[in-house]
């Protein structure tokens, strides 16, 4: 039979009998198992996955045959390192006729992007390379096609009012939407 006696000192149950043994009760020996070691690795990895997906550092906006941005606001969180924007053509036009772009800059300078990517031409994605106000931009696409642009989001500054513009020709007046820090 074995004789278990407390040890006061460390609060474990030790043999009394044969070679000193310790054994540790249940709860003990739980947390020193593999298997709990295993599920807090995996508590931790479904905390951190569920943390960036609710940051949600990107986003898809859909452009058609006809002259809009769909959604019209899209919610940037402050939090992301970076960001990024696909844009998806759902028309069937070709990029000649019906091109669309999106062109990130402040609210206040859409209409100055707009003019300098229009007198850029298509060969330049209607962007003008040397305007520094334009804050990042996808590549014009065409009907069935998508583009994507990733960009710091450290770029935005709190308190700031940003917005976006198809800047491809004609377009700028109707095709623009708000830019959402949070
Ligand atoms: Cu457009």
């Amino acid at each position: 039979m074995v004789i278990l006696r407390v040890n006061p000192m460390v609060g474990l149950f030790e043999r009394a009998d044969g070679p000193k043994q310790v054994i540790q009760p249940m709860p003990i020996l739980f947390f020193k198992s593999k298997i709990w070691r295993g599920g807090l690795a995996a508590l931790i990895l479904f905390l951190a996955g569920g943390l960036a997906a609710a940051q949600n550092c990107a986003t898809t906006i859909e452009s058609d045959d006809a002259l809009r941005f769909k959604p019209e606001k899209i919610e940037i969180p402050l939090a992301c390192k970076t960001f990024t924007v696909t844009l998806k053509h759902t028309g069937r036009l070709p990029k000649l006729a019906m091109g669309h772009n999106w062109v990130l800059a402040k609210l206040s300078d859409l209409d100055g992007v707009s003019r300098t990517g229009m007198l850029a031409g298509a060969e330049h994605n209607y962007v003008d390379p040397k305007d520094a106000r334009v804050l990042a931009h996808t590549s014009v696409v065409g009907g069935a096609e998508s583009a994507s642009v990733m960009f710091d989001v450290a770029k935005l500054v709190p308190g700031e009012r940003y917005g976006f513009v198809c800047t491809f020709a004609g377009h700028s007046p109707v095709m623009r939407g708000v830019i959402v820090l949070k």
